[in-house]
């Protein structure tokens, strides 16, 4: 049945809505409709951070670097080169690429600085995802070397008008300046570097314009080298309708939201109280454990046009796709433990025991299902995530997952365990498997799977 609308108010975002926060798109230069085609050249330029220019490290020149936007089903080449002064590689976080374009150190050589490489893979299913450096990827990713990659199914439903977000942290040693990507050594290593400003698509605190009643459909991106997101949305109806890997099974309320570096969500936004200028928040989430926790920051305006609340928009409700997980019952247990290791009097972080080395992995069956259990004997919270293959998480913390999703990065807080479910269904190869918190890399949270047949 059709609701009739009142007539003399569009169910349209206010003209220029998104301008603020629009990040510059990739140009595809395949005209078949099934083909992206893309550049991406990663190059230290200078940027406008906070209104000062400062020389960053960007894919493009731009920070986030360019939004890249696919299909289901779609062929993407990249056509990446770096004009870096050092090693890269670019990772495909949360696409199902295969082994050999993972981007990782364990599946291809890093370009060097002059060199370039081609990525190649179909964009299997819809979400929002991102593309870093897996190399010394903790500095890098700190210089600015991030973006958005967006593969929608164009035959699931609109939920709003899409806005992309991504959201980062820059540490400046002076105006202008970047702070090197080991400042404090161990002690940024082992607690993380978070970055004195935090960015909404490469600005500070920038402006978001929308109709009360007309929602928008956030896709977010934690690209953060350390930081844990905790927003708060003020003066909106918000429900999370998307994770990790495209919609989740139903939605969930809540007036924000936690990212873990790494992590993704979609949140149907529906702005309230017409008139009204507000501020979507970044509160501590505590990851330390400390219970002090930081005053709230405010990262993103929300200007509600001065016109009347109109009604044409419900909220998504009932299941909004159906998620099958992989069958528990044939699925063959392991476990994984994150943890504080000492090597050699220095304090390193591992998992089971050891620190990443590039000649171990661990192998694993193409075709088994598994259920881990991730347990986290640390003092802090890490983020878990890994490469190739979603999972569906089960239980946290000795509580049932809310809902049915498939993801690649979780937190795992401290002293607390994970169980999951993964499926190793295609794709044979080197899969890295680490803590997102990227200085821990540094440390060692990382090990390797190989999925052979
Ligand atoms: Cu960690």
């Amino acid at each position: 049945m059709c609701t009739p609308r009142p007539l003399e108010l569009p169910l349209e975002q206010p003209p220029g809505w998104d301008e603020a926060v629009r990040l510059t798109e990739a140009a595809d230069a395949d005209p078949d409709p099934a083909v992206v085609d893309v550049r991406l050249e990663a190059k230290i330029a200078t940027v406008m951070l906070d209104g000062r220019p400062t020389q960053m490290w960007t894919y493009d020149g731009v920070v986030p670097g360019p939004l890249i936007r696919a299909r289901v089903g779609d062929t993407v080449i990249v056509r990446f080169t770096s004009s870096l002064p050092e090693p890269t590689t670019v990772h495909w976080h949360g696409v199902e690429v295969p082994a050999e374009m993972d981007g990782s150190e364990a599946t291809q050589a890093a370009v060097p600085p002059g060199g370039s490489f081609e990525y190649r893979f179909t964009a299997t299913k819809a979400g929002t995802f991102w593309y870093h450096p897996h190399v010394r990827s903790s500095a890098q990713v700190g210089f600015g070397l991030y973006g958005a990659i967006i593969v929608e199914d164009p035959a699931e439903r609109a939920y709003g008008d899409d806005l992309v977000l991504v959201l980062s942290d820059v540490s400046t040693a002076d105006a202008g300046v970047l702070a090197p990507g080991d400042q404090h050594g161990w002690f940024g290593d082992y607690f993380g570097r978070e970055g004195g400003l935090l960015l909404v698509n490469g600005k500070r605190l920038p402006t978001v314009k929308a109709r009360a009643g007309v929602p928008q459909r956030w896709k977010l991106v934690n690209a953060s080298r350390a930081r844990y997101w905790s927003l708060e949305v003020p003066n909106a109806e918000v429900l999370r309708i998307g994770g990790d890997v495209g919609l989740i099974e139903t939605p969930q309320p809540g007036n924000g939201v936690v990212l873990t570096p790494g992590e993704r969500a979609e949140l149907w936004v529906k702005p309230l109280t017409p008139g009204r200028r507000s501020s979507v928040t970044a509160v501590d989430a505590d990851r330390f454990h400390i219970g002090y926790p930081q005053p709230p920051e405010a990262v993103l305006e929300l200007e509600v046009l001065d016109e009347p609340a109109r009604h044409g928009a419900e909220a998504p409700s009932g299941t909004l796709r159906e998620i099958v997980p992989p069958d528990a019952a044939a699925a063959k247990p392991r476990t994984f433990e994150l943890m504080d290791l000492v090597d050699g009097g220095a304090g390193q972080l591992g998992i089971n025991g050891k620190t990443y080395r590039p000649d171990e992995h661990i192998p694993v069956r193409l075709g088994d299902t598994e259920r881990w259990e991730v347990h986290n004997s640390t003092a802090y919270d890490h983020s878990f995530h890994l490469h190739g293959y979603a999972f569906v998480p089960t239980n946290l913390a000795g509580r049932s997952w809310p809902v049915r999703e498939w993801k690649d990065s979780i937190n795992v807080p401290a002293k607390q365990r994970l169980e999951l479910l993964v499926r190793f269904d295609d794709r044979p190869g080197m899969w890295m498997l680490h803590c997102h918190i990227l200085d821990h890399v540094e440390l060692g949270m990382m090990t390797m799977l190989q999925v052979r047949p």
